[in-house]
């Protein structure tokens, strides 16, 4: 069996990926400890840029719980043991320390998301959010996709009790390798498809080709996140490609370490916790994200756009600064506006009097007879009878029965006992010809007509049905009129249609 091996990302600089045994393989850490010559709590850099404590009024992750799908967590660090909740967490990799964190890099992913906001060490970007280990790396920070997989499906189905009942769920994973594995993306979509949210680091493989992203973070589901420095720069370590959705800071974070310590580390591995810490505050505040498609289209719309302008490879969105979060999302606590009307309205059936501009007229002939008859058009009734039937196809309608009309000279022979009414009928056949809209839902219901010496009659659409026209016997003043043309089809076929 192929067995996939996923290396930690909080990795400072790459090893050649060319061992025979690993796809990837996790160079050595360059772990600066850190010691605290001070009394009080630190704030790190990444939750001062995150802005996330501007967020705390609204909330500060209560709602919510991260699950660290890493190599565990150390459950009894002081900044961290107040918010493990140990009866969700677990271990896949049959590790001998349970989820004990041995390796020490999900301890300092699980701070950065919610270390507790004490009087000691640091605080987390959502400091009451809960934290759990989901133990799917090994003790030397190895693992399968397999076992990522079994850890995602976990999550999807526990069911939270008690005082968790309810809360929401988000998985931060700091891992990823090369290829992806079907089992893997389908244990996303099931997780998605439950109402999990999971955000997932986009990898330490730099920008030498046009996509370095790793998977989980390859995945288009998930949220990806690239790393940052204090300079807003894009870290050189951060994969880039067109899955990146934010940013976050990912270059020398404090956070908690191995010993109840802490330490500074930089990778994707720290700048998606953050992330993972945003979102916990943001789903706990607004209920209305639901979705994992809704957060991901939240966390996009109000991301601090990084350069250059607009989403780029580098860093997506941009940077998941929480100012930019403190207006929920459209449709929460405040209502959106209504939309504007549209430019080109939908409208239900209504009946439409062409105005008659000009002189409408058309000349006609019994065929008995050898002089033609001028017949004006006083007044045409158009029924739309779909809701497909815009302002702009009415206005088309309405130039195209000018252009038929045009000059008056459009002409035509009908049978010997022909007389004005017929004429009118037809002239109204050659209308509905041309005007009717695509759907062949625009009716003709009536025309007035009125002859040389003021006869007039109302010739009725509704009534007279096409298998009732007379025969015509001819054209005259044929133009390039699709009416004509039709005239003359039909004069043989006999006519099928009128209108419905
Ligand atoms: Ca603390
Ligand atoms: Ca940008």
């Amino acid at each position: 069996m192929k067995r996939f091996i996923l290396g930690l990302l909080a990795l400072l600089f790459l090893l050649p990926a060319h061992s025979q045994q690993w796809d990837i393989q996790l160079p050595e850490y360059e772990v600066e400890s850190v010691t605290f010559p001070y009394e009080g709590q630190v704030v790190d850099w990444g939750v001062s840029y995150l802005k996330s404590a501007d967020f705390w009024s609204k909330s500060r992750g209560q709602n919510s719980i991260a699950f660290i799908a890493d190599t565990g967590i150390e459950t009894n660090h002081p900044d961290l043991k107040d918010r493990v909740i140990l009866e969700y967490c677990k271990d896949f990799t049959g590790s001998a320390s349970g989820f004990q964190d041995i390796h020490g890099h999900g301890t300092h992913c699980a701070g950065i998301t919610a270390a507790s906001d004490n009087s000691i060490g640091v605080v987390g970007n959502a400091p009451q959010a809960g934290i759990v280990a989901i133990k799917v790396l090994n003790d030397q920070g190895s693992g399968s996709f397999q076992n990522v997989a079994l850890g995602i499906r976990y999550v999807a189905d526990l069911v939270l009790t008690g005082q968790h009942a309810g809360k929401k769920k988000v998985i931060s994973m700091s891992l990823g390798g090369g290829g992806g594995a079907p089992e893997l993306e389908s244990a996303i979509n099931y997780a998605i498809s439950k109402g999990v949210f999971i955000v997932a680091a986009a990898g330490n493989s730099g920008c030498n080709v046009d996509n370095t992203i790793g998977y989980p973070g390859r995945y288009p589901a998930v949220v990806t996140v690239a790393s940052i420095g204090p300079g807003e720069l894009p870290s050189g370590f951060s994969s880039c490609g067109e899955q990146l959705d934010v940013a976050a800071p990912g270059e020398q974070i404090l956070s908690t370490g191995k010993g109840g310590s802490y330490v500074k580390l930089s990778g994707t591995s720290m700048a998606t916790p953050g992330v993972a810490g945003v979102i916990c505050n943001i789903i706990s505040a607004y209920p209305v994200i639901k979705t994992q498609a809704d957060l991901e289209k939240y966390l996009r719309a109000r991301a601090k756009d990084l350069p250059p302008v607009g989403w780029d490879k580098r860093t997506g969105y941009g940077s998941t600064v929480m100012t930019g979060y403190l207006t929920p999302p459209d449709g929460g606590d405040n209502p959106p506006p209504p939309p504007p009307p549209p430019t080109d309205p939908v409208r239900a059936f209504r009946t439409i009097t062409i105005p008659i501009a000009g002189q409408y007229s058309f000349v006609w002939k019994a065929s008995n007879e050898t002089t033609f008859h001028r017949a004006t058009v006083a007044e045409i009734v158009i029924d739309a009878k779909t809701n497909k039937w815009s302002d702009v196809a009415i206005r088309n309608a309405i130039q195209k029965t000018d252009a038929f009309f045009a000059n008056g000279n459009r002409g035509f022979g009908l049978l010997a006992d022909a007389d004005l009414y017929e004429a009118g009928r037809w002239a109204a056949y050659f209308l509905a010809l041309l005007t009717r809209d695509e759907s062949n839902t625009l009716i003709v219901r009536g025309m007035t007509v009125q002859d040389e010496v003021g006869n007039m009659v109302w010739f009725d659409g509704a009534k007279d049905k096409a298998r009732d026209l007379p025969a015509a016997s001819g054209l005259f003043h044929s133009r390039q009129s699709k009416a004509l043309k039709v005239l003359k089809d039909t004069a043989r076929s006999g006519v099928t249609t009128f209108a419905k």
